[in-house]
């Protein structure tokens, strides 16, 4: 049995692209496949408004391992790549988040699906709707109803 999930990744710090582009090796060197992938899109910071500016993208992969699995990997991908995590919403070589795995609505103290914060954020919203224009939310709902309450944030792809 293999699973899809969608995942955010976001650098801003060092190299950004090659950060990313190293994730996704060692994500798939872990056991996720990777499937598609976004563009890269320049985007403002979110939260913690004082701090560079990050590089993101969404990949979707297809995988054996489960959600609490898959997570693990992240954050052992995020450690490998020597992540720096000072403050709760600082710079970080590299952040990856688990935005949607398959239909699932998961809420547990490690792990909540769809990532609750992904209909506030552009940075999530345009590169996922970009390789996956129809996707929904497990109850249904379109993300893409969710881009004109993000239309005031600073993403631009990266040509
Ligand atoms: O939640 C992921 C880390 N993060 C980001 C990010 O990846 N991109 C942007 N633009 N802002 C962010 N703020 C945080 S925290």
């Amino acid at each position: 049995m293999s699973g899809r999930a969608f995942l955010s990744l976001g650098s801003n710090l060092g190299h950004r692209e090659g950060m990313i582009d190293a994730a996704l090796r060692a994500l798939e060197e872990g056991g996720a496949t990777v499937v598609r992938r976004s563009s890269f899109y320049d985007t403002a910071p979110v939260g913690n408004t004082d701090q560079p500016r990050f590089l993101n993208l969404v990949a979707e992969v297809d995988t054996a391992l489960v959600p609490d699995a898959l997570l693990s990997l992240c954050q052992q991908v995020e450690e490998t790549l020597g992540r720096v995590r000072v403050e709760r919403w600082g710079p970080r070589t590299i952040d990856i988040d688990i935005l949607l795995y398959d239909g699932l609505a998961v809420a547990t103290p490690s792990l909540v699906l769809p990532h609750p914060r992904m209909t506030e954020r552009a940075f999530v919203l345009r590169p996922l709707l970009e390789i996956a224009p129809e996707a929904a939310l497990p109850d249904g709902r379109p993300l893409r109803d969710f881009l004109d309450q993000v239309a005031d944030q600073d993403v631009t792809r990266v040509p």
